[in-house]
């Protein structure tokens, strides 16, 4: 993409209505417009990263043996009512008529549906287990919607479902997605930590937050900093093996992490020596639940079982905030001078920067260099346009690509370009061949 043809409206200056630093350089970076309180439009560069975010929780759903489906945005208040959850959502719940005077509602979230979905179609304890999810917009008209995408009105979330027969089976569903969720995160460069956790309007009596610890996150939580230094599994998982998952999952519990509606002082200080206690803020970007029959049994879910008689389903729903993801990998990696992407999620690998615009050789040069970079399938950002050296250098720090290429006439004299990593700050002179070699690989 040439940067002179990209939709990209930057912002010098901090806007006043930012809090948090994400919530500034998501604005400063042209990657989201406000549309009305707490709900945004996402401009071509915060696209590129929340389909990056998306596509990384989509593969490791995948990988995991769920199934994608897509439910719709607006719901019929009926299975709401039969569930019992249309009063109980309250005001959070944005409710709408038809023109048919129908209740309507835009869906916070999809238990109902998916447990109509599965009671229309699965008869028998054949069919199980079964493992759904999508990713969709959701509706819930915060109190206090802040902090940009990290707390939103409309905002994109994943969530899975899943049906099993009995208690011991929903449990190693519960587990899959635990040890998916840990995998996700750490693919995306993230640290998140599971916590016991309440449950909230989903309900249910084992749930787990998966935590970023951050001065500017909304959750305050208790835990163990030995998680700081855990390998948060980068590495594959055979998710057929129950007692790999399980032990991964023990593992992962054995530690005291808690949000402050489970938190136990006693326990904590028990538990914790003193140098090893945090206390602090964190960012909540996933929610694992297991509700039992609470959803199935109002909304008869039941298959035939092996004895002849009927039983209704085990559910567990599993919630990613993709949106909120795009805020918070920025809250954990920014510094000064803006943002720094992970390579996972990054917008485009490269920004090449022509120190000379107009100068044939350095034209050529670059020309040359974003064709090889394309012709590799390396997404790169090319700013061919006549700012200053300045700006321009200014600019890509603040978007903060992996890697700059950087071409002027100076360097090009002696066969040699810069080479800049955006993370550590690194710079390096070297070839073109061989800068080019370096962005290809790997
Ligand atoms: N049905 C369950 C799981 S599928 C559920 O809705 N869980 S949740 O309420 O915890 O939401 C799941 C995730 O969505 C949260 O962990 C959080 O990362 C994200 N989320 C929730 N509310 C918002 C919001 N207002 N803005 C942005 N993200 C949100």
């Amino acid at each position: 993409m040439r940067r002179s043809r990209f939709f990209l409206p930057t912002l010098r200056d901090n806007p006043k209505e930012a809090e948090i630093v994400s919530h500034r350089l998501m604005l400063r970076s042209g990657m989201v417009r406000q549309a009305s309180a707490g709900i945004y439009s996402w401009l071509p560069m915060g696209l590129r990263v929340l389909k990056n975010i998306e596509r990384i929780v989509r593969e490791e759903q995948d990988r995991a043996g769920n199934q994608e489906v897509l439910m719709p945005t607006i719901q019929s208040a009926d299975l709401w009512v039969q569930s019992g959850r249309y009063d109980d959502y309250g005001p959070e719940m944005l409710r709408i008529k038809d023109r048919h005077e129908r209740d309507m509602l835009y869906g916070p979230t999809n238990e109902e549906l998916i447990t109509d979905i599965f009671a229309g179609a699965v008869r028998s304890y054949r069919e199980l287990p079964q493992k759904l999810y999508h990713i969709q917009w959701k509706f819930r008209d915060e109190v206090r919607p802040r902090f940009g995408v990290m707390r939103g009105r409309e905002f994109l979330m994943k969530d899975a479902y899943s049906f099993d027969l009995d208690y011991e089976s929903a449990r190693r569903a519960y587990q899959v997605q635990f040890v998916t969720y840990l995998r996700t995160f750490a693919r995306m460069g993230l640290r998140a930590i599971p916590m016991e956790a309440d449950t909230g309007p989903i309900g249910g009596d084992l749930s787990h937050e998966f935590i970023i610890l951050a001065e500017t996150g909304e959750s305050e939580v208790f835990c163990d900093r030995t998680f700081l230094d855990y390998d948060l599994l980068g590495r594959e998982i055979d998710f057929a093996d129950a007692e790999a998952v399980g032990a991964i999952v023990e593992d992962f519990t054995r530690l005291y992490a808690r949000t402050d509606e489970k938190h136990d002082q006693a326990a904590f200080e028990d538990s914790v020596p003193e140098a090893r206690r945090y206390q602090g803020r964190g960012i909540e970007v996933g929610h694992i639940f297991y509700f039992g029959t609470k959803y199935s049994k109002p909304l008869g879910a039941r298959v035939a079982t092996a004895e002849g008689g009927e039983a209704e389903v085990h559910m567990g729903s599993y919630g990613i905030g993709v949106s909120r993801l795009a805020g918070a990998i920025i809250e954990a990696s920014h510094d000064e001078a803006g943002i720094v992407w992970p390579e996972a999620v990054a917008p485009f690998r490269v920004g090449l920067i022509n120190l000379k615009a107009g100068d044939a050789e350095c034209d050529a040069a670059c020309e040359a260099a974003y064709g090889k970079l394309a012709a590799a399938g390396v997404e790169t950002l090319y700013d061919d346009t006549e700012e200053r050296a300045g700006a321009k250098f200014a600019e890509m720090d603040l978007i903060g690509l992996p890697w700059q290429l950087i071409l002027g006439p100076r360097g090009l004299k002696n066969g040699l370009v810069e080479l800049k990593r955006r993370a550590s700050g690194e710079r390096e002179e070297l070839s073109l061949e061989s800068a080019l070699a370096r962005l290809t690989t790997g």
